[in-house]
């Protein structure tokens, strides 16, 4: 905790002073080139985003662009394309170019720890948003902005028993799962917490009998559900951790000649526009709201960092949930 601290108060101090220098070699935008002027210099945020998988990612990325600049900020934005390695030489670039905060959103939730403590040793203050990672030192990030994904898990069966009582269903509960990319916080967190629930609940009459990654995109749910409707035929639920992997998943429970949101109740997480859109059409039951519009608080938060100011250590963002009933109603003002 001691040592959290003082790497905080020494860090953000050390790079705002850092950053005036920074900026003048790397800001090629901006003008006087003279470090010594002071004041007014804009901050140098790196951006290392996850990739460009599904609708959430495209518009967690255009919030984090359009806030940047509305905060004025110089913005360096690369996308990993889902591949830890490029995240990290991402993070060892915008180290090496001396940016004034690092923030990204990690892949996976192992294996950060040398580039971190690279970021640390040039202090170089480093946010985490919307996805966490397993450290045993907590000095290594000061801030994770994102969604609670282990709540969002509990809310996905918590939901999909609002979901079977309204479709009258009686019997066997089988739950297909897709799951996101594997080894990513969203991934095993949305899977623990419907397990949660499931277990404590429904342990006679749910059961996952088939899960498998889809990677969070529309490609991997079309092909894994293709794949399990052959091996599992009898499956009545599909729990998709994304909207674009339910996406996909439809077009093969259609493809195989059978009805999404009737013959297979579907649940899944985002509430990005086309699963809105799914659902008004009634072939998705419910989704679990996971807001990607995270870009201005991250700006504000930057700014504290970089001012060094302390930041709480974990911002939790809100979310709704949505049934079908309230599909169209909320389709016309979805901002994602
Ligand atoms: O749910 C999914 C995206 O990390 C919360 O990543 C994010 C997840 C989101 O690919 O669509």
């Amino acid at each position: 905790m001691l040592s959290r601290r003082n790497f905080l108060t020494a860090a953000v101090g050390v790079a705002a002073a850092g950053g005036l220098a920074a900026c003048a070699k790397e800001d090629e935008g901006s003008s006087g080139s003279d470090s010594s002027s002071g004041g007014g210099k804009k901050i140098t945020l790196g951006f290392a985003q996850v990739g460009s998988e599904s609708g959430w990612r495209t518009a967690n990325t255009k919030s984090v662009k359009e806030a940047a600049k509305e905060a004025g900020y110089n913005l360096k934005f690369s996308d990993a394309q889902q591949k830890q390695e490029n995240q990290i030489s991402a993070i060892r670039s915008y180290i090496a170019q001396k940016v004034n905060v690092i923030a990204f959103s990690p892949v996976v939730v192992t294996g950060w720890d040398a580039v971190l403590k690279e970021a640390k040793t040039a202090k170089i203050p480093v946010i985490l948003t919307d996805r966490s990672i397993e450290t045993s030192d907590d000095s290594l990030y000061v801030s994770f902005i994102g969604s609670d994904f282990i709540d969002e898990g509990r809310r996905a069966a918590k939901m999909l028993e609002k979901v079977l009582e309204k479709a009258g269903h009686k019997g066997a509960v089988k739950i297909a799962q897709l799951e996101g990319t594997t080894g990513a916080a969203p991934a095993i967190e949305r899977a623990k917490g419907f397990k949660e629930i499931m277990d404590a609940e429904h342990k006679d009459d749910w059961k996952v009998v088939v899960s498998q990654t889809g990677d969070f995109t529309r490609a991997g749910g079309k092909q894994v559900m293709a794949a399990f409707l052959q091996s599992n035929p009898d499956i009545n639920v599909l729990y998709a951790h994304n909207d674009d992997m339910a996406l996909g998943a439809i077009q093969s429970i259609e493809a195989a000649g059978k009805k999404p949101g009737k013959d297979i109740l579907i649940v899944s997480v985002d509430g990005v526009k086309d699963g809105f859109v799914a659902m008004s059409e009634g072939k998705i039951n419910g989704i679990v709201e996971c807001n990607p519009l995270l870009g201005p608080q991250l700006m504000d938060l930057v700014k504290k960092v970089n001012d060094g100011e302390t930041v709480e250590r974990r911002i939790k963002t809100k979310e709704g949930d949505f049934l079908q009933e309230q599909a169209k109603e909320a389709l016309p003002t979805r901002k994602y």
